[in-house]
């Protein structure tokens, strides 16, 4: 197709690389590299602990903006090395107190932290969904010295792309950023929130007493990922119950080799087995650490977002187009009352699509 040398390529285009050639035009190659300048420059301040420069490359991040592709290429080359951990479980278990402690222990030991709240903030009041809750930003900007903790809400709403892709991807942006460790707190309620943990490398589920036979009604799906079971609340009622409840239950727990999930009991809000918990993810990390399984999770791991990020490309791609909400919707109408075929719809426009890239060429 051709295009005027002088005019400006559409700003998707400029920001997504496909604008690196000179011969596209001087006016290109020079946007180019100021832009470049511009990301290099943002993951630089960000690298050097300007909180306020990762505070903006996560949200160019969570808003899918044009720059995020490059912000998180950029970032790749100081990733891989951070143990991800994430820790789930019901609304108010204790998860945000218990994330505050561990963050202090690790910290306590020099290391760099970095924490994501998932938010499972109401898409119909925009309120949060729970009156007592513990705000992570408060209880740990009180005690933040220096840029060693970094602590992120993180809406479930509104989210382009995926919510456990966003996450991942703001989770690598922050251990660019120079954290040791990374927590991710989510509610173990829905199917985002089970995958947002699934992608870490050590999952925590807490569980707490006076669930009555809850520990059994649990989704099965949580159970399988946990690595480590923490019966928060230690100090209510029925916290030995449910520990030998989960150690009934582990036979349901998934295939983690040789690895069997320990049981520790806490009580985060006065830091009562905080050390056990702390030491439990420590063996874990060394476990994984041990006959290449680090390497194999990371290797699953990426397959896994390979496909998703394909799989969102793939649909961008399609929607720009022409695969808009308004055809993507009479379609389905369509469909729903039998008037077109399903099968043969997504090969038309999966032809549709690779015609019109054909045709740019
Ligand atoms: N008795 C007791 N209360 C606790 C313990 N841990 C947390 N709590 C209290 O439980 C409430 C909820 O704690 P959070 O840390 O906000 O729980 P959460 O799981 O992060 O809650 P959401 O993020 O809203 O799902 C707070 O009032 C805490 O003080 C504990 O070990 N024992
Ligand atoms: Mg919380």
């Amino acid at each position: 197709m051709y295009r005027f040398e002088w005019s400006l390529p559409p700003v998707e285009d400029l920001f997504l690389g496909k604008h690196t050639t000179f011969k596209q035009g001087q006016c290109y190659f020079i946007y180019d590299r100021i832009w470049m300048t511009r990301v290099n420059e943002l993951v630089t301040q960000m690298r050097s602990g300007d909180v306020r420069a990762l505070a903006r490359a996560i949200s160019l991040i969570e808003n899918a903006a044009p720059d995020a592709v490059e912000v998180l290429s950029a970032c790749f080359p100081y990733t891989g090395k951070a143990l991800h951990i994430g820790v789930t479980g019901a609304p108010g278990a204790g998860k945000s107190t218990l994330v505050d402690r561990l963050a202090r222990a690790w910290r306590g030991k020099g290391s760099k932290v970095g924490v994501i709240a998932v938010d499972p903030t109401s898409p119909f009041t925009g309120g949060a969904l729970l009156g007592d809750r513990i705000r992570m930003q408060e209880r740990l900007d009180s005690n933040n010295g220096g840029d060693s903790l970094y602590v992120r809400s993180m809406a479930t709403r509104g989210s382009l792309g995926g919510l456990a892709q966003t996450t991942a991807d703001v989770a690598q942006v922050i251990e660019a950023s120079g954290r040791d460790v990374v927590l991710i707190e989510t509610v173990g309620v829905g199917q985002d929130e089970i995958e947002i943990v699934r992608l870490a490398d050590v999952t925590v589920v807490v569980l707490v007493p006076g669930m009555g036979d809850d520990v059994q009604s649990l989704k099965a799906g949580i159970m399988e990922i946990a690595d480590v079971f923490v019966v928060n609340k230690a100090d209510r009622e029925g916290a030995d119950r449910v520990e030998k409840e989960i150690c009934a239950m582990q036979s349901l727990a998934g295939n983690h080799g040789t690895w069997v999930s320990p049981v520790v009991k806490t009580v985060s809000t006065t830091g009562e087995g905080i050390d056990a918990l702390f030491a439990a993810i420590g063996q874990r990390r060394d476990w994984l650490e041990k006959d290449g399984r680090f390497k194999t999770r990371r290797t699953a791991y990426w397959q896994r977002r390979i496909e998703g990020m394909l799989q969102q490309a793939l649909l961008k791609e399609a929607r720009s187009h022409g695969l808009s909400e308004k055809e993507l919707g009479s379609h389905a109408e369509r469909v729903a009352a039998g008037a077109e075929d399903p099968y043969r719809l997504i090969s038309v426009l999966v032809e549709r699509v690779f015609a019109a890239r054909g045709g740019e060429r």
